[in-house]
């Protein structure tokens, strides 16, 4: 282990850059066999519940869950007075989080064998003079807001206290419904299965106050390179409340299919989804919109223009200009098939007026939000597009400016707050209304940038949040007509790494004044080589270090970037409990390295 030792230094994570392959220059010490070493000298490493393991005091004394329902109760002003409008949905967010509860602590809780020594399997069995669990007190302090099942970022306040005595009492405080959801979730997450059949936690009495870094904690998911069932989605959706995450960005349509019904439109998806039983209906939406309201999860929908739309020419073949050209595709795009929307067409606007006028009202009621895409549209495309025909920017800039003004305003006038991609402020240097929300992907500097532009950011640098790097699919894109070199091209190459994940720190970069102005980010599936039989190991566990960095902030008490020595333990125990509750997570680490002892 000599080795180890000399390299412990740099298990702070930080990234220092990467080689021309990809992979990140920094050299990490392996975090299992570093954590074998730190055990030797008498480290003790306790799993402890995913984010909330810094604002968390505990004692060791033993409480145990009976396994009998019914010892939830809930208090608190929404039950009282005059029922405010989302009386009803208050009470089906509070119910339908104890439903979970008492379905996680006695169906879904894991048996930790992993984390113990070798042959001593499980724990003990429960003792008579364990301290069972004799309550469970819900108090809200606060009416829900009217917009409780729409939360606009930062306008509902998520925190919450947890107070486990030993006596076996448990009280959760929260402002609002979903604080007292998240308060439940991490209450399921301090405790654990044993083999005599019961749970237990072995932390109390336990305290925790606790609340979000940042609001918006996303992932964004691509359901057009390849469809995703709905049963998918809702899973997907559960396993982001487990881990506090309060945003699914819906990319739902791409330039190879449109698997979204728009009733006015009916030949989109018909002749656009790549089958007739790969499509959403309006009522999918809705049922997906309410299953995360319910779960504290805003689902937020995207419609990617002007670029990645060619799927629109299955049925519009006239509104799109460069419609899959070959084989220089990527004169013309940056992915094929290529093919944009027109640019100065009138047809086009009528097309985009009578698609939103459609969708944007039904998507009301539950979100405050709707996403207008606008990333990596290719200028040379509009050499091929009959209302426009040239590639200088002097021209077109004015022109998507126009574009974008009306798609704007059709959100605006919706009531919904737009958001687009960064290209469209950064590249475009379109000037966009005041409350759009601007999506970074390219670089840390992006959200620099963003910010100095008096908007609001989302980060989501693509070389530590982007999941699907690391799958080969840009070799899937070769031969390009320009001659680029195999495999170097691929400049999202190698990465499939949980370590990248808690090496990105959103507000790298970001003066301390501005730092407001980040929302926060999301994780992304682009799902070229993802579909349902690959997808929760694509996506968890690494979602879940996006969602603790999101939560807790990248920094630790030190000020250093989560260590994958501290992280590894809290990470493989997720792990399990979202494999416990039916999400396929892939293990980020050998048994060996979780069995305490050895
Ligand atoms: N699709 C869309 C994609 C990507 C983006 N938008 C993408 C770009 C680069 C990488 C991975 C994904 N596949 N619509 C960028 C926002 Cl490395």
């Amino acid at each position: 282990f000599r080795g180890f030792l000399t390299t412990a230094t740099l298990a702070a994570g930080i990234s220092t850059g990467y080689d021309d392959r990809g992979y990140p220059t920094t050299v990490y010490p392996s975090n299992c066999l570093t954590k074998k070493l730190l055990l030797a000298e008498g480290e003790i490493l306790r799993p402890t519940a995913l984010a909330v393991n810094e604002r968390m005091t505990t004692s060791s004394g033993r409480v145990l869950l009976p396994t009998a329902t019914g010892i939830i109760t809930s208090t608190g002003s929404y039950g009282s007075g005059s029922q405010p409008d989302n009386s009803s949905w208050t009470s089906r967010i509070v119910a339908n989080a104890v439903e979970r509860t008492y379905d996680t602590l006695f169906t879904k809780n894991f048996v930790p064998w992993k984390f113990h020594p070798r042959f001593s399997d499980f724990e003990p069995a429960l003792t008579s003079n364990s301290t069972y669990v004799r309550s469970i007190t819900l108090q809200q302090s606060a009416p829900d807001p009217a917009t409780i099942m729409k939360p606009t970022a930062g306008s509902v306040d998520e925190s919450y206290t947890l107070d486990m005595l030993a006596s076996g009492d448990v009280t959760i405080t929260a402002a609002s419904s979903i604080g007292l959801l998240h308060g439940l979730t991490t209450l399921t997450q301090l405790f654990y299965e044993c083999s005599g059949g019961g749970v237990y936690t072995a932390l109390a009495p336990v305290h925790i106050t606790d609340a979000p870094k940042f609001p918006w904690r996303g992932l964004n998911v691509d359901t057009a390179r390849t469809f995703k069932p709905m049963s998918d989605l809702k899973a997907m959706i559960d396993a982001l409340s487990y881990n506090k995450m309060n945003r699914l960005h819906w990319h739902i349509t791409d330039a190879q299919s449109w698997p979204l019904e728009i009733p006015s439109l009916p030949a989109l998806a018909n002749k656009g989804a790549y089958a007739s039983f790969q499509k959403y209906s309006p009522a999918d939406v809705q049922a997906l919109q309410e299953y995360g309201a319910l779960l504290g999860v805003e689902v937020v929908m995207e419609i990617d223009n002007p670029g990645h739309t060619s799927s629109i020419a299955f049925a519009y073949p006239d509104l799109i200009a460069a419609f899959n050209v070959q084989p220089n595709w990527d004169s013309y795009a940056a992915e094929p098939p290529s093919g944009t929307l027109k640019l100065k067409s009138s047809a086009v606007s009528e097309f985009l007026e009578t698609l939103f006028d459609d969708l944007l009202p039904r998507l009301k009621p539950l979100t405050s939000y709707f996403h207008l895409g606008g990333d990596e549209v290719n200028m040379n495309a509009y050499t091929l597009d009959d209302t426009v025909g040239t590639n200088a920017s002097s021209v077109l800039q004015p022109l998507m400016q126009k574009y974008m003004d009306r798609n704007m305003q059709q959100v605006l006038a919706a009531g919904l707050v737009p958001l687009v991609w960064e290209e469209m402020l950064l590249d475009w240097n379109l000037t966009l209304p005041a409350e759009t929300i601007v999506q970074t992907w390219l670089s840390d500097e992006s959200v620099a940038e963003t910010v100095a532009k008096g908007h609001k950011a989302l980060a989501g640098n693509y070389n530590f949040w982007y999941l699907d790097c690391g799958q080969g699919q840009w070799l899937d894109f070769y031969p390009k007509s320009s001659a680029a070199a195999w495999p170097y091209a691929d400049y999202c190459s190698p990465r499939h790494n949980w370590r990248l994940m808690y090496s990105y720190d959103p507000l790298a970069g970001v003066p301390a004044n501005a730092t407001h102005l980040v929302l926060g980010g999301e994780a992304h599936i682009w799902s070229e080589q993802t579909d349902t039989v690959n997808l929760d190991q694509m996506v968890w566990p690494r979602t879940c270090a996006a969602g603790e960095v999101l939560w807790s902030g990248a920094k630790d008490a030190a000020g250093q970037n989560r260590s994958q020595i501290t992280a590894s333990p809290r990470l493989s125990e997720m792990r399990e409990r979202l494999v416990a509750r039916g999400i396929r997570a892939e293990p980020i680490q050998m048994t060996f390295c979780t069995q305490n002892g050895t």
